[in-house]
């Protein structure tokens, strides 16, 4: 055999989209090899000659995407918000919804009184579904905690996902949610709680690998989310923040001044804003399921995203209040319609930038060589396929670390 390159698989004859370069990085007829859960290749399909793989699949024309990466979820969460849901059908807005109780609230209460069992069980049903359309990543936050021993539950629930399941979970802390009734009136003092305890506790003990905080009206101001970037600068976490989703208060300049890896939503986000954030390379992470669900008519600044050359990333947020969603592909769909997204920046948008707002692009989001070998089949002739229908899933095989 010599000449010839051992290695665990070869998929050959495949449509790839490598996601290398600005569009799809497609090759029409091409293969990858796999060794030890690694691409070692990537090339054209007379390529596979030079391998002997313990392994052959033919692809038979199929597409191959790099496996999707869904980089903002709140997936674990107890309770249920059906009946707000209902209010809102009703005429109440999320923000009245909010200020009376209900919301991130309630479904912190339902969290803290339910066991670290109950919110796996609870949180893998979603987890499956996302799984089933080809997700080989997913960021989950916590958030529904709102003191240290639950926000330690839903991290420690977010590890067990990962040991259930092939997938990569990444662990966003996101103490900086919402005020809890025992602070009511004192946000300042729970932002202490949060930069100065709660964070580094976690942090010790490897349960977080980013920082997430709620830059809103009903959420924490500018310089309340500061401070808990500033806690997480000193812990040399990388950072992330809710922006500029119902107001604008600046959010996203006071991520890209912490060189933070994404903005989050950013309906409201205005030209400064988007400078920032191409100054720094911060990721602009669009959430249409919280768009559409929350009726929201405000869009997002995508031609000024664009011409300056943000980053755009596109997650489910899937949440009990304003993204009860669990499709990506409904994501694509959603990201082109109402944003009016490309087909490329779409399905980049679930691959190379969601692995960037990561900061993982290193190991995952493009089919290159190094790579970890996450790969998604479809049963598609043509990538718009995927963004174009609603409801049908035509997911072939999920292969995520060469298995
Ligand atoms: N923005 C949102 O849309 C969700 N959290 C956030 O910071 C809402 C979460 C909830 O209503 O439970
Ligand atoms: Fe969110």
């Amino acid at each position: 055999m010599s000449g010839v390159t051992e290695c665990d698989t070869v998929w050959m004859g495949a449509r790839l989209a490598t996601m290398i370069g600005a569009g799809l990085g497609a090759i029409d007829d091409g293969m990858i090899a796999a060794r030890a859960g690694r691409i070692i290749h990537v090339g054209p399909s007379e390529d596979a000659r030079a391998f002997a793989p313990a392994k052959l699949v033919q692809c038979e024309g199929r597409l191959v995407t790099p496996g999707l990466i869904d980089c903002h979820t709140h997936l674990i969460h107890a309770g249920d918000r059906s009946g707000e849901f209902e209010a809102r059908l009703r005429g109440a807005s999320y923000e009245e919804i909010a200020r009376a109780g209900g919301g991130i609230v309630a479904t912190m209460r339902a969290t803290r009184a339910a066991s670290q069992d109950e919110l796996v069980r609870t949180a893998l049903p979603r987890l499956d579904a996302l799984i089933a359309e080809g997700v080989t990543t997913i960021e989950i936050k916590s958030g529904y905690g709102l003191n240290l021993e639950s926000e330690r539950q839903m991290l420690r629930a977010a590890q067990m996902l990962a040991a259930q399941r092939p997938v990569q979970i990444i662990s966003t802390f996101l103490g900086a949610h919402a005020v809890p009734p025992e602070y009511a009136g004192d946000p300042d003092g729970y932002v202490a709680l949060v930069a100065d305890t709660m964070l580094p506790t976690l942090a010790a003990e490897g349960l977080v690998d980013a920082v997430d905080a709620f830059c809103e009206g009903i959420g924490f101001s500018a310089s309340q989310a500061a401070r808990v970037l500033e806690a997480a600068r000193a812990l040399r976490l990388p950072v992330k923040l809710h922006a500029e989703q119902l107001s604008n208060l600046h959010g996203a300049a006071l991520a890209a001044k912490y060189d933070a890896l994404s903005a989050d939503h950013l309906e409201y986000l205005d030209n400064a804003g988007v400078a920032a954030m191409a100054a720094s390379g911060t990721v602009a992470t669009l959430l249409p399921g919280a768009f559409y669900f929350t009726r929201e008519t405000k869009l997002p600044p995508i031609a000024a995203l664009r011409n300056a050359g943000v980053p755009i990333a596109l997650a489910t947020d899937c949440n009990p209040g304003t993204s009860p969603l669990t499709s990506i592909l409904l994501v694509l769909n959603m990201a082109a319609t109402c944003f009016g997204l490309t087909v490329e920046e779409a399905l980049r948008g679930v691959t190379v930038n969601a692995a960037r707002a990561l900061g993982r692009l290193d190991v995952i989001g493009t089919l290159e060589a190094g790579k970890r070998c996450d790969l998604a089949i479809w049963d598609v002739g043509r990538p718009a396929e995927l963004v174009y229908r609603m409801g049908l899933n035509p997911l072939h095989a999920r292969i995520w670390s060469g298995r």
